[in-house]
């Protein structure tokens, strides 16, 4: 008997579904989806708290298996096959180490941004903005700097890592945020998000 297709719970306006999404398509695995009704509140019902009791998305379901966190999740499905994504090597520490770099520094300073430019009624605190703006290029640096000798955010490959911290820079436009004379982000996020993969990265 066939197994069943892996269940995401997502919403295509989520960056961090959107994350899980490309890493699926990059790797050939396709996941039966359930959209989740962020606006109507879907994530705080009874039976999907009872999934995932933070009330996010994404969350995977696979047999007896729930799975939040999307890079968790990301590592999940790749760990299903070899793939040069995730590598059954010492370089997943490396790849480890710039997931958490991007839910420990960049997502925050974006989340914030986000709150900010989407979800105050038209009217964000400058200060906060600006802050958030500063930390925010603060971090982008110091990934600028690595990329100055790095093709892919963990080397010479692409890996889980690049959709992990790409999905940020899909939202450069819409947040403002500051790239300029960040030529070593600039040249990896143009050539990344023009695949077909990286494209789904970018918010629709
Ligand atoms: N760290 C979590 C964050 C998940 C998250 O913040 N999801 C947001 C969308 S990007 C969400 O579901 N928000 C709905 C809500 O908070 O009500 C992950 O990476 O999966």
């Amino acid at each position: 008997m066939e197994d069943a297709p892996m269940k995401l719970y997502t919403n295509l306006f989520s960056p961090n579904a959107r994350k899980v999404h490309a890493v699926a398509h990059a790797l050939g695995i396709e996941l039966e989806t359930h959209t989740v009704d962020l606006r109507a509140g879907e994530q705080r019902t009874p039976e999907y708290l009872a999934l995932n009791p933070n009330g996010k998305v994404p969350t995977l379901v696979d047999g007896d298996t729930v799975m939040w966190e999307s890079n968790a999740i990301m590592c999940y499905l790749a760990g299903k096959g070899d793939t040069e994504l995730w590598p059954k090597s010492a370089k997943r520490y490396d790849i480890l180490r710039w997931m958490f770099w991007e839910s420990n520094h960049l997502t925050n300073t974006l989340n914030v941004l986000f709150g900010q430019k989407f979800f105050s009624g038209g009217n964000p605190d400058q200060k906060v903005v600006e802050r958030a703006t500063k930390d925010f290029r603060k971090h982008a640096k110091v990934l600028d700097a690595h990329l100055a000798n790095n093709t892919y955010v963990t080397g010479d490959t692409l890996t889980l890592a690049d959709f992990s911290v790409g999905v940020a820079f899909g939202y450069a436009v819409p947040l403002e945020l500051p790239l300029e004379g960040l030529d070593n982000i600039n040249r990896w996020w143009t050539a990344f998000s023009a695949t077909d993969s990286g494209a789904i990265l970018l918010p629709g």
